[in-house]
């Protein structure tokens, strides 16, 4: 990557990128499982058939490595979601519309008395203070979701990214097509997540990018314009990717562990971290298509810059769902899979979904902080006593990826399938 010193920034920037740059680098007892591992395993030597709903939620990140093995094209031609929402139809192609039992439905209903969002924390008075940690470890435990504002991620630099991004979406298709991906790496510009013939598909389309490990960063994929965009796209990676491991250090002090002891499991610095950018055009019937279908995220943590005036997001409590409410400049933080994994359970990754509407096109930009992928991941020890047993058997975040691959998950099915019945 281009250090960001050496960076020149041109009058051809637009103002809010190169300005948004700038400043942002002046300083600121063995259990049984349900599926025993084996089963996994071998799952990888036939997984190529069809990809799984992990991977279209972008959580699955999988390395070039994985993927040379998989289908290198697509099983339909694409189309882009967002051509056919500037079409002018007026109701959606077949292949959009989900089966009466999983639309939307019902999107707002409120289980909890008095809540209308999901927790919000102020991690400037936070951090280090106990008692106020503890809001962190409960928002982990009963929600699997947060809010954070004062994260230390410039604010100039979170809109510049979002603007950055609408602007690359907005660019004529000719301009966009060049980076267009496949499901070998899924890295670039996309309209469909699996290749599984026929599937029904989800209302969006993408951008995904690796950051790290460096071996899998390569800059040349992600846009070159707008003007200046990869050095902001760095920039906002370099700053999220330092709160992800701050916010890392709250969780586990709260799970009485060393600060370090999350990351240690994650694998130290060679964490993975890759971005999915979601861009939901309008679309003409909202009420029977999704933006991304019911999921939990594979992988560690994730970051989401949601767009700030157009809410989607819906998350899971209970038996019904939560749209939240985005708070200016804030991000929200969730549970993956794996953070569910090493502590034993205590945290919850929670399935969410996203709606669309027929008013307003929306993006968003969800960071996915995951451990090192050939690691092996499981309950960290201190969390595994005799009156709480592992719950679940050991496995790298390849194996996973594979597993999900292999199953083809749907909600939160592949972590309860792992779970111990003990
Ligand atoms: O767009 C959003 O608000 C959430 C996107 C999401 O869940 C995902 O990319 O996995």
């Amino acid at each position: 990557m281009v250090p960001l010193a050496a960076v020149h920034l041109t009058a051809t920037a637009p103002p809010m990128i190169k300005s948004a740059v700038h400043r942002s680098r002046k300083g600121h007892g063995k259990p049984h499982y349900r599926n025993h591992l084996t089963t996994i395993r071998s799952a990888s030597s036939n997984s190529s058939s069809s990809a799984s709903m992990e991977e279209r939620t972008g959580g699955l990140c999988l390395d070039r490595r994985e993927m040379s093995n998989l289908q290198s094209s697509w099983p339909e031609p694409i189309v882009r979601v967002q051509t056919l929402s500037e079409s002018g139809i007026n109701s959606i192609p077949e292949r959009y519309i989900k089966p009466p039992s999983d639309r939307p439905g019902k999107q707002i209903s409120l289980p909890v008395p008095g809540a209308t969002n999901i927790p919000m924390i102020d991690l400037m008075g936070v951090e280090g203070k106990a008692e106020e940690e503890a809001a962190v470890g409960e928002a982990c435990r009963e929600w699997g979701f947060f809010q954070v504002v004062n994260h230390g991620v410039s604010p100039e630099l979170m809109r510049a990214a979002r603007e950055g991004w609408r602007q690359f979406f907005h660019l004529p298709m000719e301009a966009k097509q060049p980076y267009a991906n496949s499901p070998c790496t899924y890295e670039g510009y996309g309209s469909r997540l699996g290749v599984e013939k026929g599937a029904v598909l989800d209302w969006s389309d993408y951008f995904f990018l690796h950051y790290l490990p460096p071996s899998l960063r390569d800059e040349a994929k992600w846009p070159a314009l707008p003007p200046h965009f990869r050095e902001l796209i760095g920039e906002y990676s370099k700053q999220v990717v330092e709160l992800g491991g701050r916010v890392m250090k709250v969780m586990s002090r709260n799970l009485g562990l060393q600060e370090d002891r999350l990351q240690r499991a994650f694998g130290g610095h060679d964490i993975g971290a890759c971005l999915r950018v979601n861009y939901y055009p309008k679309c003409p019937q909202p009420d029977l298509t999704f933006g991304v279908s019911p999921h939990s995220d594979p992988g560690g943590l994730t970051l989401l810059l949601p767009d700030e005036n157009v809410p989607g997001l819906q998350v899971r409590r209970g038996d019904s769902w939560i749209t939240v409410e985005p708070i200016p400049d804030a991000f929200i933080i969730n549970i993956g899979d794996q953070m569910e994994f090493v502590s034993n359970g205590i945290y919850k990754s929670i399935e969410h979904r996203v709606i669309v509407n027929s008013n307003k096109e929306r993006v968003s930009l969800a960071y996915f902080y995951n451990p090192k992928s050939d690691i092996p991941i499981k309950p960290v020890d201190e969390l595994v006593t005799e009156e709480r047993a592992a719950l679940y058997p050991t496995m790298t975040f390849d194996e996973y990826r594979l597993y999900i691959r292999t199953k083809g998950p749907r909600g939160k099915s592949q972590v309860d399938s792992l779970k111990s019945t003990k």
